[in-house]
């Protein structure tokens, strides 16, 4: 079943082709700066949203349009270097985005140094976006039967692993980190107060023209058509093109069209209790 994918320490599952366990291994040592910026997400949680928005707070060529620059590349992910960047030698300030758990990232990272911005979204919405996606990248398994995807979702078997462990990890360890929490659902309900925590979070100074221009085009509208973060760009050995897009609805409850009422109450009685722990405000429709 999972011919594609790798499993590392905590079962821990990662597409086999784009990195490898070493590779992360070596991570450990990677030296962080002060200057770094992380994005942190489960898959199918607002990854490439965020990355869009610290592109856009940061590089004025790609506000005003002047720089075609792939978002990618901007906010490349550490764990999968998928285009040889040199990321040690990068110019500062460096941005980063990864979907690894909290113990393996770099080990500076975890004691403070850099920043990261967690973002986390309902886990319903996930494991839907999850499904759908699988269809199109060319790195996943394709899995034709929610039933199936929901029950490996649930026993973590999903590339990333388990949802529950990443979030709880990543919350219960957050004294380790320099660290803004941020929900899917907030950006989505108040997008420019999600701006402006995250400029603050990282002492960044936008005026209010550049703050409307970032909250704009950062909306689900303009990004759907916006090349440089929508994926269009991606090889074919990545991102099937023709099968959807990868900004699919982008909207909160869309579970709901999904998932059986049956499916939604299995989905509770593993999850429930277990979700209390976490403090999270999650939008459930
Ligand atoms: S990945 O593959 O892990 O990088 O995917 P990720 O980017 O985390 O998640 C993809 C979902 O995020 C939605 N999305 C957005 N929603 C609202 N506004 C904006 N601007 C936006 N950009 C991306 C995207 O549509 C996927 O969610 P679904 O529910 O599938 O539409």
């Amino acid at each position: 079943h999972f011919a594609k994918y790798a499993t590392l320490a905590d079962g821990f599952l990662l597409p086999k082709d784009v990195t490898t366990a070493e590779y992360i291994d070596s991570l450990e040592d990677f030296e962080i700066r002060d200057s770094d910026v992380f994005v942190a997400t489960f898959p199918k949680s607002g990854t490439v949203w965020s990355q869009n928005i610290l592109s856009l707070i940061y590089h004025e060529g790609h506000r005003d349009g002047t720089e075609n620059i792939n978002v990618i590349d901007r906010v490349p992910w550490l764990e999968y270097n998928i285009n040889n960047m040199d990321y040690v030698n990068r110019p500062s300030p460096r941005l980063f985005v990864t979907h690894l758990p909290h113990n393996l990232v770099p080990r500076d990272l975890r004691n403070r140094r850099g920043k990261v911005i967690y973002v986390a979204r309902n886990p319903k919405d996930v494991v839907v976006s999850y499904f759908h996606y699988s269809r199109l990248a060319a790195k996943l398994e394709t899995i034709s039967d929610f039933n199936i995807l929901l029950e490996r979702f649930l026993a973590g078997k999903v590339v990333s692993g388990s949802w529950l462990d990443h979030i709880g990890g990543w919350f219960t360890h957050r004294d380790d980190f320099n660290i803004l929490f941020l929900t899917f659902e907030e950006m989505k309900k108040d997008l420019r107060g999600a701006v402006l925590k995250i400029c603050k979070f990282l002492g960044k100074q936008l005026t209010e023209n550049e703050l409307d221009t970032v909250v704009e085009m950062a909306s689900f509208d303009n990004m759907k058509w916006d090349a440089r973060a929508n994926y269009e760009n991606m090889p074919e050995s990545f991102l099937e093109q023709g099968k959807g897009h990868f900004l699919r609805k982008g909207t909160i409850g869309d579970w709901k069209n999904t998932m059986t009422v049956a499916q939604s109450e299995r989905f509770d009685s593993v999850f429930k209790e277990k979700m209390k722990e976490l403090p999270f405000k999650f939008i459930w429709d």
